[in-house]
């Protein structure tokens, strides 16, 4: 299979030159699979789900419970019924905290994060801590971008009821050993959140070997279509949630006195949910299982290597973040040219990148900066592309200094 074939968007000119995407950490580009999914949903079968006795309502009801059995088994969960589908990362760590947090939290109850997470996974604890009285604690990094685990085991204790840690930084594209944090939290029963945003896209995941109590990851930046997601709730922990959001589909049955609830997952899916999100979402992860997500790693780990070596060797480049364990991001500044005006610069030249805070200023504040420009990878990107863009960097160094 040609991979970057199967998108037809990269098949393009920008400013008059071949479009090299190196943005998909901010949202990747949709194989025709995914285009060709929506497309037929909507062609036809377009109808709500769980409502109608009629054919297409049966047809897309099916459509999308078989899409969480896909989730299911991609992820590796043990039940069907873990899998909420959710707007995003950022709806399901907010599901987690209004849902499980505010009803569980109290004062002298502590939330640890780190100092690399997403703001997606800085407010929602901050906003649930104001309410329930807990406290938000943040383990420390180190100049590499690495977790200092010792420094992280130490802040975990008998108050410590909730760690949320992103698997992957999207600023920095450090892996985080989860593993190691899971097992350890679960020695002072405390659960565990993973952001996985941004590693659901480049390896393998099975939240039955993680152990994991909630796992959150957005389809957008896995092939799917925008405004769909997943949040992973070990099955144990329903029990003491509750839904937060009311609505239709949500309820079993309801009178002016009183409501009863829908059972898991489907309480917490108030309202018509994003079928054809699910549909397209449904697609991307066959079209991934199909290459194999470990091809996947090995291709984007060759690339994140071979650009890691080209930008490294550039006068005046600074990376920021070099994990031993890293995925797809490379951060950087070059020294006397503003970020902004380098992600300006290449855009005239046809290549995307991101340039800013990333949605991590607690992170830009660590580093003493106000922002990075970043290039982010997909397996279908290439050597020839990196090469462009090196030749174009150096381009834009010798105009903007
Ligand atoms: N990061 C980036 O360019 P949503 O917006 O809900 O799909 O994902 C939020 C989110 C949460 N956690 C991590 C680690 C993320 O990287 C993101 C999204 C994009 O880096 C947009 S800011």
């Amino acid at each position: 299979m040609n991979l970057k074939k199967e998108f037809p968007i990269l098949n393009q000119k920008v400013n008059g030159h071949p479009l090299v995407y190196f943005d998909n950490a901010a949202t990747s580009q949709k194989p025709q699979c995914v285009i060709n999914a929506l497309n037929n949903y909507y062609s036809t079968f377009n109808s709500n789900v769980h409502r109608g006795v009629h054919e297409l309502s049966q047809v897309a009801t099916n459509a999308y419970e078989n899409g969480r059995e896909i989730v299911k088994n991609f992820i590796g969960a043990k039940r069907t019924e873990e899998i909420i589908f959710t707007k995003g990362t950022t709806d399901g760590i907010n599901i987690v905290a209004r849902s499980w947090a505010a009803n569980n939290l109290q004062k002298g109850d502590e939330v640890l994060i780190t100092t690399m997470e997403h703001h997606s996974n800085i407010v929602p604890w901050q906003m649930v801590c104001e309410q329930t009285g807990a406290t938000l604690k943040v383990a420390p990094i180190d100049s590499r971008g690495q977790l200092i685990m010792e420094e992280f085991f130490n802040l975990i204790n008998a108050n410590t009821k909730l760690i949320s840690v992103s698997h992957v930084s999207n600023t920095l594209g450090t892996i985080n050993p989860i593993e190691k944090i899971i097992d350890f939290a679960k020695k002072f029963n405390c659960k565990v959140l993973i952001d996985a945003a941004q590693s659901i896209p480049h390896f393998k995941i099975s939240v039955k070997d993680l152990k994991c109590d909630f796992l959150a990851f957005s389809g957008h930046k896995i092939f799917g279509p925008t405004g769909i997601g997943v949040l992973y709730v070990n099955k144990e922990n329903y029990s003491s949630m509750t839904p937060f959001i009311g609505g239709g589909d949500m309820i079993k049955e309801v009178t002016f006195e009183k409501t009863t609830y829908n059972v898991p997952p489907f309480m917490f899916e108030a309202g018509t949910p994003n079928i054809a999100g699910v549909i397209g979402l449904s697609a991307a992860i066959k079209f991934v299982s199909e290459i194999g997500i470990n091809k996947i790693e090995s291709l984007e780990k060759e690339l994140l290597t071979y650009a890691t070596k080209e930008m490294s060797a550039i006068e005046g480049l600074k990376i920021i973040g070099d994990s031993a364990l890293k995925t797809s991001v490379i951060s950087f500044n070059l020294s006397n040219i503003h970020h902004f005006d380098l992600g300006t610069l290449l855009d005239q030249l046809g290549i995307a990148i991101r340039t800013g805070h990333h949605c991590t200023q607690p992170l830009m504040n660590f580093f003493e900066i106000s922002g990075t420009a970043r290039v982010s990878f997909a397996f279908y990107n290439t050597k020839q592309e990196i090469d462009y863009f090196v030749k174009s960097l150096k381009k834009a160094i010798a105009m903007l200094s």
